[in-house]
């Protein structure tokens, strides 16, 4: 039976919209489910949230960025997510160690091998039982997420990553898709290209399987 699930993807892909109508959905099945999402999850994740996501922290080097989400996933799986494991709670976290791999190390270009090895310490190796990643076009992708920052208001903008070159978004999804390629048994691709609700019924059956299963 696999419990922890997590949700990745270029930004604006839909991981969040999709995430969240499953718990809703699980939910309402009377299954016990603990929602959340990365950075940010605890107290702690949202201090660093504020600090990593705002435009105002563009100087932040890779090498920084790289140990403030390394700093936010450690407190949250202490926090979080072994707590809600150890309640035999079903997980759903919107981005974990695969973004940091994707975003950091495709993105960035900072070594793959050493974010696997910093990962592993500060998540004591605890690993998703199951990832679906939702691939989109970063074109599609950045619409969508630009049309949603822009009616927020305008403190509240988290808009540092969005800022970044098309190319940046492109290395990223290829960096997914080749996460996926090297562990096929755990990534599930998802075309988020589709309508949400037909995104929605494949996602609930999906994890109604491995729940079960
Ligand atoms: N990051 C990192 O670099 N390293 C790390 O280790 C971690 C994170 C953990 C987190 O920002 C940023 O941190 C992220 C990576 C980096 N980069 N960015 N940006 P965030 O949490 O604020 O945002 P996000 O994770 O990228 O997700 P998002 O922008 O919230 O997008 P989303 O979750 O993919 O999409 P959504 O919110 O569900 O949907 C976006 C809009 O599209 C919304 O208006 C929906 O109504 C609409 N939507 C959703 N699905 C559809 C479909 N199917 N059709 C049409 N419209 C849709």
């Amino acid at each position: 039976m696999d419990r922890f699930f997590t949700f990745e993807g270029i930004e604006g892909c839909g991981k969040t919209t999709q995430m969240r109508m499953a718990g809703d959905y699980l939910k309402s099945r009377g299954l016990m489910v603990t929602v959340t999402e990365e950075p940010g999850g605890s107290g702690f994740g949202r201090k660093i949230r504020d600090i990593l996501l705002n435009k105002s922290s563009e100087d932040i080097c890779a090498e920084a960025e790289l140990l403030l989400f390394l700093s936010a996933r450690a407190q949250h799986v202490k926090d979080v997510i072994k707590p809600a494991l150890l309640r035999e709670e079903i997980v759903l976290c919107d981005r974990f160690s695969d973004a940091t791999l994707a975003y950091q190390g495709f993105g960035r270009g900072l070594n793959i091998e050493t974010i696997h090895a910093m990962n592993a310490f500060a998540t004591t190796a605890l690993k998703p039982d199951k990832t679906f990643l939702f691939d989109l076009s970063p074109e599609m992708g950045l619409k969508r997420a630009l049309s949603r920052i822009s009616q927020r208001d305008h403190f509240l903008k988290e808009d540092r990553f969005e800022q970044e070159q098309i190319q940046f978004h492109e290395r990223v999804r290829e960096g997914y898709l080749s996460l996926a390629k090297m562990d096929p048994d755990r990534f599930i691709i998802i075309d988020a290209s589709d309508g949400i609700n037909a995104i929605q019924e494949q996602l609930r059956s999906l994890l109604l399987s491995f729940v079960n299963g």
